[in-house]
């Protein structure tokens, strides 16, 4: 499997309850690598870059307002498969949908306080860690322990 790049926003929510690094650690746990991290605060141009898609449904207002909260932590996971590995560990977009043992299951409830995003695709992992990560750097790095994660 090819090894990918994915975005990963640990959304207002989750910082605001103290979940950041137990919902980090269930990435890294999985084997992913982070390549790179950011605390950040979100502001108007930020979060509509990244949300463009929603412009216009019912929900944009809310979910600009969300995200802009208060700061959030950026990151980038590395793995085979990390695009797909990463929304499976999150879970569906609604946290009652979401089954047990993912993020959103077992941390959340409703579809607007859903804890964490990732990209939905390697297209919008690119276009997404260009947003978060314009001018700074993604770091290649080697793990004693990836040969024991990736069979190549
Ligand atoms: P995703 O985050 O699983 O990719 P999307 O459909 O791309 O889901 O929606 C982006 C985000 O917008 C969701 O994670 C959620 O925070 C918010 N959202 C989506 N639909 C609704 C809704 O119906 N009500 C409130 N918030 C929503
Ligand atoms: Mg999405």
């Amino acid at each position: 499997m090819a090894m990918e790049r994915t975005l990963v926003l640990i959304k207002p929510d989750a910082m605001q309850r103290g979940l950041a690094f137990p919902i980090l650690q269930r990435f890294e746990q999985r084997g992913l690598k982070i390549v790179a991290l950011r605390l950040v605060q979100a502001d108007q141009a930020i979060a509509s870059e990244h949300y463009a898609e929603h412009v216009g449904k019912p929900f944009y207002p809310g979910l600009i307002e969300y995200i802009t909260a208060c700061p959030i932590i950026a990151a980038v996971f590395e793995g085979t498969g990390a695009v797909a590995a990463c929304r499976q560990t999150m879970g569906s977009t609604k946290p009652v949908e979401a089954n047990p043992g993912t993020i959103r299951h077992d941390f959340g409830l409703e579809i607007g306080r859903n804890l964490v995003h990732g990209s939905a695709n390697l297209d919008d992992a690119a276009r997404e860690v260009g947003i978060w990560f314009r001018g700074l750097p993604v770091l290649d790095w080697k793990r004693a322990t990836d040969g024991w994660v990736f069979e190549q």
